[in-house]
């Protein structure tokens, strides 16, 4: 949405006014061509062509050329803001409404853009918020074009401009349409007449080429004196900045100021030539600099495409919401173009972007300039790379801003000192008898249970299925396997060899995503082969997931009276004997008949007794 806006298609007409004094038309562009019948004046950007023309010879020249001058030195923002003050100058001269041949006022205004459509608006301030204005400080008339259909509207009345669709008035043969239709007939008309067409615009700019800028791609391009613009031949690329440059603030570009990058050779005829000392826009490199990633030892192309259309697209984009609009769409521009050369498989580089949250420290931006920043480095020295990774992958989910706490990253370096020392005392452990073989007992399918789901869980939340990322959540469920292994070690004291390996080793195997270092070192000291980040990731064990025996309440017509403890496996009628036989359900029963016997299976049992 965000591209779209920038993108800014708009769809309009453009109609022209004749401006008698000067022999020529004025070309506008509108989106609101309905409220033609309004126009009280035509404003035209300082810039626009025919203003010299305009003002030339007028008794005001002077204070209109000091107005002029002025105007032009804002920048765009602070001519179009909603809040500027309008500023204008009437020119002196007049234009022709070809719809009703009204004469109307032509000004000079700051907030008409030179570069946005013709550079010219017809004035309507009935219709418009900032013609209202402009009319409002300048005295100009208003003439109300579109009537509400419901509570009429009256130019004495009105506060503020009128914007939303309704009927045609005071609009000649066009009364009693509706805006919508209005917009095609009048385009229609104006059209038949040559006096306009129906038009689009687009309010995206073109790309920056900068005359000033030593930073940027330089332009492949020669200039001979006898052959004109030549492409710098494929084998003489790419063309390298210039280190020995000056630079003169401005004045020309620092590579002009480079004899030996100036001057070449002109790859066709041999003769003397120039080099092009503009450069591009940094944003030509950031826009596809990750397809070298494919390929980056290639010294004869850019990537080869081959590479290039066994890995792209991009699975999974991170960067800050500054580059939204800019950069990624100029990335899909450029992606779009590569791919109609063969050059890549896909049309859009990214399939996937998440925008991260900021770091805040007590509710506000780490900045410098404020002095609320932690160092890395200082993390890093005191509690090591893992502490700070884990603490920010715990804090909060990737895309919310997380808050930097002191007791956070306390709390994830006692965890990992936690970790360290269960796998110690896991190792201490193992039962040394290699060949017993025994059944699982009720601890090792407890501990196995929460060791599959959490290597469920962790890898359910790192894959970014539908672009969530649950970091967090995955570290807390890790936090749940390590006391299930306490808990285990608290009882138990020896465990089954491939029990405890298996177990240590699976643990290593989801923390290595989240602090690589410590999983890696443990991995080592444990004595496992390998590194720990090549190997693969534990197949969960659906048989270790089930669970053996289940509470369920037990109901005496309707009421719990007591819960008991039955396999998962067992039958109705095997429940139905065991709750029978509990002692507290007999005291339940006594001088009772059962009536009947309602089994929910794993959820209730209902007794019904008379
Ligand atoms: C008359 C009119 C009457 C307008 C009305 C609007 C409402 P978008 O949608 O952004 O394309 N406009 C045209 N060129 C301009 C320029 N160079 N600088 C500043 N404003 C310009 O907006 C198109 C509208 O913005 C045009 O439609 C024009 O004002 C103004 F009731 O024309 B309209
Ligand atoms: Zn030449």
């Amino acid at each position: 949405t965000m591209q779209k806006n920038w993108i800014g298609r708009s769809e309009g007409t453009e109609l022209s006014f004749d401006v008698p004094s000067i022999h020529k038309r004025v070309q506008l562009f509108t989106t609101r061509v309905d409220t033609v019948f309004g126009v009280s004046y035509i404003v035209l950007a300082p810039e626009h062509p025919y203003v010299a023309e305009l003002i030339k010879d007028k008794e005001n020249e002077a204070e209109l050329q000091a107005f002029i001058t002025r105007m032009k030195n804002m920048s765009d923002i602070e001519r179009t803001a909603n809040d500027a003050k309008k500023e204008g100058m009437f020119t002196g001269a007049y234009a022709v409404n070809p719809l009703n041949g009204a004469q109307v006022p032509i000004w000079i205004a700051n907030y008409v853009l030179a570069d946005y459509g013709t550079g010219a608006v017809m004035g309507v301030p009935a219709h418009d918020q900032r013609d209202w204005d402009f009319a409002h400080e300048f005295n100009l008339p208003v003439h109300l074009v579109i009537q509400n259909k419901t509570h009429t509207l009256s130019v004495e009345t009105m506060t503020e401009a009128y914007h939303e669709s309704g009927t045609l008035v005071n609009s000649g043969d066009f009364d009693g349409l509706t805006d919508a239709e209005a917009r095609k007939a009048v385009t229609q008309w104006l059209q038949e007449k040559k006096l306009g067409k129906g038009t689009v615009n687009y309010k995206l700019r073109d790309w920056l080429i900068s005359r000033q800028r030593y930073w940027g791609a330089p332009i492949p391009i020669i200039y001979c004196p006898q052959c004109g613009e030549q492409l710098v031949p494929e084998e003489q690329l790419p063309v390298t900045l210039p280190t020995d440059v000056t630079f003169t603030a401005g004045a020309v570009s620092p590579l002009a100021t480079s004899r030996e990058f100036v001057h070449c050779t002109c790859p066709k005829c041999g003769g003397p030539a120039t080099r092009e000392t503009d450069t591009m826009d940094t944003f030509v490199c950031s826009s596809w600099y990750y397809l070298r990633y494919t390929d980056a030892r290639n010294t004869a192309q850019a990537w080869n495409p081959e590479y290039a259309k066994k890995w792209l697209g991009v699975d999974q984009y991170i960067g800050g919401i500054e580059h939204a609009i800019l950069h990624l769409m100029y990335s899909r521009f450029c992606m779009k173009v590569f791919h109609d050369a063969g050059l890549v498989a896909v049309k859009e580089p990214f399939e996937r972007l998440l925008t991260q949250g900021m770091v805040l420290m007590d509710g506000s931006k780490m900045s410098k300039s404020k002095g609320n920043v932690v160092s890395p480095e200082d993390i890093i020295a005191k509690y090591g790379a893992d502490t700070g990774r884990l603490f920010i992958l715990f804090a909060a989910p990737p895309e919310r801003d997380l808050e930097w706490s002191e007791q956070g990253v306390e709390g994830s370096y006692r965890f990992l000192h936690r970790v360290w020392r269960i796998v110690e005392l896991y190792m201490d452990m193992l039962d040394t008898d290699e060949t017993a073989k025994r059944p699982y007992t009720e601890a090792e399918k407890a501990l196995r249970r929460q060791e599959f789901l959490s290597i469920a869980k962790v890898g359910e939340d790192i894959q970014g299925r539908d672009g969530k990322y649950s970091f967090n959540t995955a570290v807390s469920s890790i936090m749940e396997y390590v006391n299930a292994l306490y808990a285990y070690a608290g009882k138990e004291k020896t465990i089954q060899k491939e029990v405890g390996v298996e177990a240590i080793q699976n643990l290593l195997k989801i923390l290595a995503p989240f602090t690589p270092h410590i999983a890696e070192e443990l991995w080592h000291q444990a004595g496992f082969s390998g590194s720990i980040h090549g190997q693969s990731w534990p197949e969960v064990e659906a048989e270790a997931l089930k669970v053996a025996a289940i509470e369920m309440p037990v109901q005496i017509n309707g009421k719990v009276r007591e819960h008991i403890t039955v396999p998962t496996d067992c039958t109705a009628e095997d429940i139905k004997a065991s709750v029978l036989q509990q002692p507290r359900i007999q005291e339940w029963l006594k001088d009772k008949t059962v009536v009947k016997c309602i089994i929910v299976p794993k959820k209730i049992i209902n007794l019904v007794v008379k």
